[in-house]
């Protein structure tokens, strides 16, 4: 592979990676039945905020899990999986801290979409060198939420956000800059597909109306040199539990 087609190459230009097959069909099969074990007997046990439902009078409406990693011993192994440290220190260039795994689910017929967002703008680092390593369990499209990408967006600083009302994504781009920021790429994905994401990178995805199911899950790493900004971190925490107050998640 020569040097400016590098996955190393394409994140500093990109400000994201697609890496097909990070995990093979058996590793997927280990994940997903991790995954479904914690859905079934870890799941009923979090709080409002901590696994979110588009309806949380229906458990099958299960759409977000935050800090997977906190809730079971086999997610927060996988935080430490070598090869995908490796990964995540080859596209920072430094040592990296785990930071969280995040589950994202848009259920069949009824996942809303996921507003337009740069993850440096919840993660208030200085300098915000960050990256999310987003692992597919089913093969995503247009059709049932793929996530779209302003590509070099993350060479243009954090953008103004506001609050979105959104279950899950407290924060939005607020305006549609994202045009004047780069282009804006679709990504589909197979089942065990990647895409990695710096925390400066414009993203968002689309709403599932279809049949099909569509899971992932984001691993976060903090590369050693960012900080997180105290007061950053609290404008943004004020805002998401106003936000969660209203939702009546808090
Ligand atoms: O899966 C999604 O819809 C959004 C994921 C996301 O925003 C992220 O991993 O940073």
């Amino acid at each position: 592979m020569s040097e400016a087609s590098s996955p190393a190459a394409q994140f500093a230009r990109d400000g994201f990676v697609y890496i097909p097959q990070l995990l093979s069909p058996a590793e997927m099969d280990e994940l997903s039945a991790n995954l479904e074990r914690v859905v079934r007997e870890v799941v009923p046990t979090l709080s409002k905020a901590e696994a979110m439902f588009e309806d949380y009078s229906d458990p099958t409406s299960l759409k977000q899990i935050a800090h997977l990693d906190a809730h079971d011993p086999y997610f927060a192994d996988l935080m430490r999986n070598p090869r995908i440290v490796a990964i995540a220190e080859e596209l920072l260039q430094d040592r990296v801290v785990a930071q969280n795994i995040g589950y994202f689910r848009k259920p069949p017929g009824r996942g809303k979409p996921t507003p337009a967002h740069q993850d440096g703008y919840y993660f208030c680092l200085l300098p915000n060198e960050a990256l999310t390593i987003w692992i597919a369990f089913d093969d995503v499209d247009e059709e049932n939420g793929a996530l779209y990408y302003v590509a070099g967006s993350h060479l243009k600083g954090v953008q103004p956000h506001g609050a979105s009302h959104v279950l899950g994504f407290s924060q939005g781009l607020t305006g549609d800059k994202s045009s004047e920021l780069g282009q804006e790429v679709l990504c589909r994905v197979r089942r065990g597909d990647c895409l990695i994401h710096h925390s400066l990178t414009i993203h968002a995805a689309g709403g599932n109306m279809s049949s099909r199911e569509r899971r992932a899950i984001g691993l976060v790493f903090y590369a050693s040199r960012a900080k997180v900004d105290p007061e950053l971190k609290r404008q943004y925490k004020e805002s998401l539990s106003r936000q969660q107050q209203q939702l009546g998640v808090a």
